[in-house]
């Protein structure tokens, strides 16, 4: 029975629209696999008070908890290098005033980050304050100021070269409640921009080339546009094919 244009129509604007030339076959990609469970890394994070995590451009976590009690956040996460990792940090405040509590303190801020692979924050990553207060450390006239957000700062790519670096803060300045000792952030330091206590919300950069331990790990940006070949089924079938020729970034070859 022949075809009506009708039916045809939408199929050939969906071919169209998908890339694929009409005859040409889409078919699974050898030695491209999913990724598994296998290929993230732990993504430990604490703030005073709390923080938005974007990797390669993507939002990855939210803090759960804005204020108190403080607490620590931990997402697995698929990297890929090199991996930029934008953050917004936020010391909690009246936006009016800068202060807390009632308006009767002045808070201060901190953050610490650590990865599976090895990346924890310093003074090599960049710091930007976007709003603080209460100017001069004026209690009893608060006033704040701030900046806007510039367009594309937690993008890959974006220039971030005319930002200061991040001053690092001993633990005991930033003082972390209980739940930061639960967990490991060996070998990170806490960040925030030059001002701990009037800087109240800023946000932080830094690009991570090859993992830090030196670990070689695939590359899966862009799956969307293949058919990659699916895990074994089975138990231990999360593991992924024992070959893989994924492209590799990073650490060893
Ligand atoms: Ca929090
Ligand atoms: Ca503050």
């Amino acid at each position: 029975m022949r075809r009506s244009l009708k039916t045809i129509a939408p199929v050939v604007i969906w071919l169209a629209l998908s890339g694929v030339a009409p005859g040409q076959e889409t078919r699974v990609q050898p030695g491209i696999r999913k990724p598994t469970i296998d290929d993230t890394i732990r993504a430990t994070v604490y703030a005073d008070n709390a923080f938005q995590l974007f990797i390669n451009g993507e939002l990855v976590a939210v803090d759960s908890i804005m204020f108190v009690p403080h607490n620590v956040i931990e997402v697995d996460i698929l990297p890929a290098y090199p991996m930029t990792i934008a953050v917004m940090a936020i010391d909690n405040a009246d936006p009016i005033t800068g202060m807390e509590y009632a308006n009767t303190s002045i808070g201060d801020g901190g953050f610490i980050l650590k990865l599976g692979d090895g990346t924890v924050t310093d003074a090599s990553w960049k710091a930007k304050r976007i709003a603080w207060g209460p100017l001069g450390g004026d209690i009893q006239n608060p006033r704040v100021e701030r900046v806007p957000l510039p367009d594309g700062w937690s993008d890959e790519g974006f220039d971030d070269s005319e930002w200061p670096h991040a001053t690092e803060y001993s633990e005991a300045t930033v003082d972390p409640k209980g739940p930061y000792f639960e967990h490991d952030f060996d070998g990170a330091c806490f960040i925030w921009s030059g001002d701990l206590k009037l800087d109240n919300v800023v946000l932080f950069r830094t690009v991570v080339h090859a993992p830090p331990d030196g670990k070689a790990r695939s590359d899966f940006r862009g799956l969307t546009d293949t058919i990659p070949e699916s895990p074994r089924r089975g138990r231990g079938g999360d593991k992924g094919p024992r070959r893989s020729q994924q492209r590799q970034s990073g650490g060893e070859r």
